[in-house]
């Protein structure tokens, strides 16, 4: 199903209107419904699973191989998972998902529970600036200083050649000075040679931090790079599976990393990772895939069970929207989100907006 986008939202590889979502309906022989989201960022420009691919595979090959499975076994379910498909971590985060979400329900538990337990029922939510124009970056975030909803901005720079964009940054932050932390997000956009000059000034200019600056497989690079400066490094999208989150921490390679659960494949690997990040003395940051309220509100979940998350999440997704599928709508408020309460992950499905925003337009409601 496509959403329209409140704005056009510029990162270095797309301008997005809209966000296109896979949403899962997984039912269980007991008559519970789980439900999950599979979301990406700009069909196949951020990364290698698109919306189209997602539904495929789920149909042609995460279908069978759940039918009859033990629906109240996660861990089962996703080894099975795992056995028979490669990859595809986006699908298996949206389909582990569902599992926890029917299992909460099965249970009278929250998806935070069944993950050992909320540490917070709400959460620090920060705000992109993507607009593409200084100027009305400045007015929204004015607004949301002003209306309380946001005091931290990200900043989407990678889009612009590497001296606009840092005029622009400076703009911005110049504008809102210490009412606000600024960070950038640079979606890997410039060669390590184009970086070194670009952090000294975004350093100087007094930015908070500084996300992916350059491609994701310069891990070494990125290493250099948390090494020469002093304002913090995010690994995004160099930080994926296990395999990769180790390797990172074996290099020292970012300061803080920027976890997702559609990256991770799933709640329990994104913990995993989390706990490789404690290990090394890495700092976290609670990531997202623009996802509407179903992702956003499973990766606050596991998020919120987190014993420190130093750097707050980007979990806006659904304010980015201009509507919603599920009839309890988030709150945010005082800059954070606040944890839906019930049983799953606490949410209900719209299902007449579920048909209105249908990409394929045809109603096909089966009520279980
Ligand atoms: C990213 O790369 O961080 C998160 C916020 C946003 O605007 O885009 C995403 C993806
Ligand atoms: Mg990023």
């Amino acid at each position: 199903m496509d959403l329209p986008t409140v704005r056009p939202h510029h990162l270095s590889m797309t301008v997005m209107q809209k966000q296109t979502m896979v949403i899962i309906r997984l039912g269980c022989s007991d008559g519970i419904e789980g439900i999950g989201e599979a979301t990406t960022i700009g069909g196949l420009s951020y990364g290698e699973e698109s919306p189209e691919s997602m539904k495929l595979n789920i149909d042609t090959y995460v279908t069978p191989l759940l039918l009859g499975t033990n629906a109240s076994n996660i861990n089962w379910a996703m080894k099975v998972l795992d056995k028979h498909i490669k990859g595809n971590r986006i699908v298996k985060s949206g389909i582990e998902t569902a599992l926890l979400d029917a299992q909460g329900k099965r249970l009278g538990v929250s998806v935070a529970t069944l993950l050992g337990g909320a540490v917070s029922d709400t959460l620090p939510v920060l705000w992109t600036l993507a607009s593409g124009d200084t100027q009305k970056d400045i007015e929204e975030a004015e607004m949301y200083l002003a209306n309380g909803r946001h005091n931290v901005f990200k900043l989407k720079i990678g889009w612009q050649p590497p001296a606009l964009a840092i005029a622009h940054v400076t703009a911005i932050k110049k504008a809102l000075g210490n009412r606000a932390k600024v960070t950038v997000d640079v979606n890997q956009a410039w060669a390590e040679s184009t970086a070194k000059n670009g952090i000294a000034a975004l350093q100087d200019a007094g930015i908070d931090l500084i996300e992916q600056p350059i491609a994701k497989e310069n891990i070494e690079g990125l290493a250099r790079l948390t090494q020469m400066f002093r304002v913090p490094i995010m690994a995004d999208e160099s930080q994926s599976d296990l395999q990769e989150s180790f390797k990172l921490a074996k290099l020292r390679s970012a300061d803080v990393w920027a976890l997702k659960i559609g990256k991770a494949g799933g709640l329990y690997n994104v913990l995993k990772a989390a706990a490789i990040a404690e290990a090394a003395d890495i700092s976290l940051y609670g990531g997202t895939l623009l996802e509407g309220t179903i992702g956003s509100v499973a990766s606050a979940h596991a998020f919120s069970t987190l014993n420190t998350m130093l750097w707050g999440t980007e979990l806006f997704g659904p304010l980015l929207l201009t509507d919603d599928i599920v009839i309890n709508r988030v709150e945010f408020s005082n800059a954070r989100m606040r944890l839906p309460q019930g049983a799953g992950l606490g949410l209900e499905l719209d299902l007449d907006k579920l048909d209105f925003y249908r990409r394929d337009g045809k109603k096909r409601i089966i009520v279980l």
